[in-house]
């Protein structure tokens, strides 16, 4: 009886939730609402054998998470070419009509959030992770969970994976940072910034406070549940439960495109939620397989980006920094201003001939412009601001670093320190290995590497492979508890299956970009092949011109890089192009976690499983492969029993995973 009213009251909350989040047609009261909920919240309290995590009370609460583990997406995840005019989008059409004349095109807005990919399996929301670098994304299940627009039950029974846009209202950003600046906390700059921090919350209940919304627009598997067009997955996601933005619209021809992107510009400030750009879709998905992908990016759809805004600001000062390669670059600190949704206080001002030829001095009143994730510019001085007190800015002699005296080559516009040991090129070299396209070494940022460089245990590559052979000399250092070094040298030791292209790209080859590397590394499949290479074979790579080739066989002719390359190899790092595990033994195959394991921690037991090709989900339903159960393990267990599925314990799981 009390399980009847429990699912009763569900369904009718799903329900209402649907109607208010997707359809934005509420058809009930907010305390008639709020009655069923408290009644529904009640009956679970009392009856604890009736717990599910998709529970509409289960948007009320919020897990604490130990971090975000690893995630393999099974369909990458690419990025977007950018259109900045009409001519851009006539370039777009034109490729594309040429196969194929009658391409209908869809307009989307482009929301100014946190790409997400959110798995369902039967109806019930199993699964969320962040975009990542495309192939490997972060769980952020329980944070996703307690945001509205998220449903946790759809309103058919089908196994989806959805893509779309995490992001926060303007009106929530308001709060968020009133609420931040009452307790002397950090602003954030802008609404993409305040999703992305609001992500990385471990306590999902903080997460629930601060008022995220999101946006679906991609059905992965489409085509599996008979779907051919984008217009129609669209109007498909809203049926069965997700928010879709309403903006959506249809075209023949790339010039009422163009005029449809001209009004979406136009609407810009009053939708109440940030957007950069619009998105042009081919519409009917026979085309856009025929179309396909190129390494990143896929050949049917473009976003065009609006033209960045320009707002006056005054340099502050003018310092230089020191990039890996030994490359100075002079910056400005601005007054800080807000520009298209963000605050600015630096801007680059990439050489000394950039300040000459602008004339720009400390103390001017300047025109400032960012143009999308690039890093802002002064665009002119303008020199009515003069007073007379701004003297032209010298560039500096020597290294702000190390104080080796700097050198600008015949014919180049940079400054370069090129002191091998100047620590500043090192560090930037290791933070540059351990970044998120090159190796994606979790919590080895730009911060933690200049500590560990400074303690001195930190001075080359393959010493972040010896670091586990210093832990006692890492737990004495600020914020470096036990747990956090346990983190890191689980992230250093995972990072070691990473495909070969990211620590090729990692090692800094100049002009050797993240995916130059990709192409690369496809084309010769191991480092040692990558290590033989001749420039002619080089050239034969389709986006490798003779700057390329020639950088990277002079890399591997150093004597130092080629031994360099060797020691990782020794140390265990992957030397092949593996870019999908294939013929891995867990391959396709889904894996829940239970209970307290004894020998490892789940995300090492996670890290073994997703090595293996297989896939680590939160909740066991008929699609589940295997439960790994530990010590406790409490309803998991039991369900994967009564659904007859695979049990091992840990020994077990060890056993076959070494097997
Ligand atoms: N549509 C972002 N990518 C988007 C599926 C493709 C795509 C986007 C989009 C690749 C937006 C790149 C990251 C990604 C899902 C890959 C949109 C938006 N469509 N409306 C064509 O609103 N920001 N971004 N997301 N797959």
């Amino acid at each position: 009886m009390i399980e009847k009213r429990i699912l009763e009251l569900r369904k009718q909350l799903h329900q209402y939730n649907y109607e208010y989040h997707a359809l934005d047609k509420p058809t009930i009261a907010d305390t008639e609402y709020d009655q069923l909920l408290h009644e529904l919240v009640t009956l679970e309290n009392e009856n604890p054998e009736f717990y599910d995590a998709n529970s509409p009370t289960q948007k009320i609460g919020g897990e604490i998470a130990e971090g975000f583990t690893k995630v393999s997406h099974r369909f990458p995840m690419y990025s977007l070419g950018n259109a900045f005019s009409l001519e851009d989008l006539q370039e777009f059409d034109a490729r594309v009509r040429s196969q194929f004349a009658d391409v209908e095109y869809i307009v989307e807005l482009k929301i100014d959030g946190l790409a997400m990919s959110i798995d369902y399996e039967d109806g019930q929301f199993t699964q969320a992770v962040t975009r990542g670098d495309g192939s490997v994304g972060e769980d952020v299940t329980a944070n996703l969970r307690v945001i509205n627009s998220v449903p946790l039950r759809l309103n058919e029974d089908v196994d989806v994976t959805v893509r779309g846009e995490v992001f926060m209202p303007v009106s929530s950003f308001t709060h968020v940072n009133e609420s931040r600046r009452e307790m002397g906390e950090a602003l954030f700059a802008n609404c993409r910034n305040a999703a992305a921090g609001t992500m990385r919350q471990l306590d999902a209940s903080v997460v629930r406070s601060r008022g995220l919304d999101g946006f679906w627009y991609t059905l992965v598997n489409a085509r599996e549940l008979g779907i051919s067009s984008q217009s129609e997955a669209l109007a498909f996601l809203k049926k069965i439960g997700f928010k879709v933005n309403p903006e959506y619209r249809q075209f023949a021809t790339i010039e009422a495109v163009y005029e449809r992107v001209q009004e979406i510009e136009a609407m810009r400030d009053v939708l109440g939620y940030d957007i950069d750009g619009a998105v042009i879709k081919v519409n009917q998905f026979a085309i856009q397989d025929a179309l396909g992908f190129t390494i990143r990016t896929p050949r049917f759809a473009i976003a065009y980006k609006f033209k960045a805004e320009e707002v006056k600001s005054v340099v502050e000062d003018i310092f230089v920094t020191v990039g890996r390669t030994g490359k100075i670059t002079p910056n400005a600190k601005l007054l800080p201003v807000q520009i298209s949704g963000s605050l600015v206080s630096y801007a680059t001002l990439h050489n000394e001939d950039y300040i000459t030829n602008k004339d720009i001095r400390v103390g001017d009143t300047v025109i400032v412009r960012k143009a999308g994730e690039i890093i802002p510019e002064i665009v002119s001085v303008d020199v009515n601001g003069r007073d007379g007190t701004q003297v032209p800015y010298v560039f500096p002699t020597q290294c702000p670093v190390c104080h080796e005296h700097l050198v600008r080559f015949e014919g180049e516009a940079d400054h370069y320190c090129v002191n091998v040991d100047c620590p500043a090129k090192i560090a930037e070299a290791l933070v540059h290995f351990a970044s998120r396209d090159a190796m994606n070494i979790d919590t080895l940022g730009e911060r933690r590497v200049y500590q560990l460089h400074e303690a001195g245990l930190l001075k080359t590559i393959p010493d972040i492979y010896r670091l586990h052979t210093r832990i006692e000399a890492m737990e004495v250092l600020d914020k470096m508890g036990s747990k956090s070094v346990e983190k890191l040298l689980a992230a250093i030791e995972a990072s070691k299956q990473n495909s070969v292209e990211k620590w090729l790209f990692g090692l800094g080859i100049r002009h050797v970009g993240a995916k130059t590397s990709s192409l690369i590394a496809a084309h010769y499949g191991s480092i040692q092949n990558i290590m033989k290479a001749t420039v002619e074979e080089l050239l034969t790579i389709d986006e490798v011109g003779t700057v390329i080739a020639e950088s990277v066989t002079g890399f591997f002719e150093i004597d130092a890089n080629r031994h360099l390359v060797e020691e990782l190899v020794d140390m265990g790092l992957n030397p092949e192009y593996t870019q999908r595990v294939t013929s891995a033994k867990f391959a396709g195959m889904k894996f829940v976690l239970t209970g307290t394991l004894t020998t490892m921690g789940r995300s090492d037991a996670k890290k073994l499983i997703e090595a293996q090709g297989g896939d680590v989900v939160g909740s066991v339903s008929a699609k589940t492969d295997v439960v790994v159960y530990g010590d406790s393990a409490g309803s998991k267990l039991t369900k994967a029993q009564e659904l007859g599925i695979t049990t091992w314990t840990e020994m077990q799981f060890l056993e076959e995973v070494n097997a």
